[in-house]
């Protein structure tokens, strides 16, 4: 923390996954970078008081709670984290929004658009983030500012996949198949990723024309879903989410073609971001594998040095860092609830594509 931060007390709700993920952000935040808040981690809230109090003591909070409601009556929560199941995004962030608390929500905003309508609506009033975390790896950030620089020309090709195999296990269970828990399965779970990279780096989609698809028996979720798309840009698309991808694990990817260049990152090398200058000498030409990790690289002087590769973990760390600064200088920050909003337009898009079998605009 800079001299002189004022304390903010936060509060999570869910001890999962991202519960895991955002304690360790919490924590690290202001060991990596220069924090205008002193974060105080008060109450991890959650359902399971024997789990929570083991969580408490690994990572840290002061406090453990099961009842969300009553978290957000107490005077020294400021902020309020929902890294619960999707069906509870929309109720406890309108009440911590309506409660005054700055709102951290995970992705997909929510199960429906007019959930996510709502939820912007409620958050518009107070300082927002949803965990789109995937936009603070360094490559991306780094594939923005080629973007940004002109350097890929006027784009004609994004191409992008989510490929996971975990759900073609027959024994694979829990709320991630329940409609009504998560909304949908690939589409929001994945593809939502997808869609907020892609309109980070290339604007607006304004078509689509999609296919969402169950491979188990009885499943209510869709295992896969396609795409295609326009961007308002004029550039064409592919999307694909799938949780089929047998030989994949978490195979975020895009490869985006210009008229002067290529640019190609996975996450599953995620400190690396292949860059092909189409306007370089035709016998040189070839893409280049850039080490994304400094110097003059996305976050690269807040990590280690040159060629010490980062992970996952830092990739919200570096999302919390840049909505404390934000916070603190009255910034914008991105993505917020209105850009989750706009994410959730085209999910919505593309489940009603799906089910017409026919392009829908945006
Ligand atoms: P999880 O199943 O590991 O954890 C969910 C947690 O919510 C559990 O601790 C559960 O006890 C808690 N919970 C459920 N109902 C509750 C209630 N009524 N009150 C309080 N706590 C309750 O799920 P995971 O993977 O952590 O996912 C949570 C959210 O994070 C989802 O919206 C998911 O889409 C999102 N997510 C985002 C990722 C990203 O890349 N940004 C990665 C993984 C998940
Ligand atoms: C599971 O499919 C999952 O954990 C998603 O929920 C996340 O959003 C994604 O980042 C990784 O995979």
């Amino acid at each position: 923390m800079k001299n002189g931060g004022r304390t903010l007390g936060v509060a999570m709700i869910g001890q999962g996954f991202m519960g895991r993920a955002h304690s360790n952000a919490f924590l690290q935040v202001s060991r990596f970078f220069d924090t205008p808040y002193d974060l105080k981690m008060k109450i991890v809230c959650g359902r399971d008081k024997t789990r929570l109090e083991e969580m408490a003591r690994r990572w840290n909070w002061d406090e453990t709670a099961t009842d969300w409601r009553a978290v957000l009556e107490r005077n020294d929560v400021d902020v309020v984290d929902i890294a619960t199941p999707n069906n509870l995004h929309a109720e406890m962030a309108i009440a911590a929004a309506s409660a005054g608390k700055i709102v951290l929500c995970e992705k997909p905003l929510a199960r429906n658009l007019d959930e996510a309508t709502r939820m912007a609506e409620a958050a518009s009033k107070v300082p927002n983030l949803v965990w789109f975390n995937y936009r603070r790896v360094p490559a991306i950030g780094l594939a923005k500012r080629i973007i940004d620089e002109g350097r890929l020309g006027e784009i004609y090709h994004y191409r992008a996949n989510y490929l996971q195999s975990w759900g073609a296990d027959p024994h694979v269970s829990g709320w991630r198949f329940n409609p009504a828990d998560a909304g949908s399965g690939a589409t929001g779970d994945l593809l939502a990723h997808l869609i907020d990279t892609a309109q980070m780096l290339n604007g607006r989609i304004t078509r689509v024309c999609a296919t969402m698809h169950t491979f188990a028996p009885g499943r209510r979720v869709d295992d896969a879903v396609l795409a295609q798309s326009y961007f308002a840009n004029g550039s064409v698309a592919t999307f694909e989410a799938s949780r089929y991808a047998i030989g994949l694990q978490n195979h975020n990817s895009f490869e985006i073609h210009g008229s002067k260049g290529m640019l190609r990152f996975n996450l599953e090398d995620l400190n690396r971001l292949h860059f092909l200058d189409a306007v370089a000498p035709a016998h040189l030409q070839g893409a280049a594998d850039i080490l994304v990790t400094g110097p003059d690289h996305p976050y690269a002087s807040h990590f280690w040095p040159p060629g010490h590769i980062i992970g996952y973990e830092h990739t919200f760390i570096a999302t919390l860092a840049d909505f404390l600064n934000a916070l603190a200088k009255q910034d914008s920050f991105h993505a917020d609830f209105r850009d989750a909003l706009e994410v959730q337009k085209v999910l919505d898009a593309v489940e009603r594509s799906s089910e017409q079998r026919a392009w829908v605009s945006l």
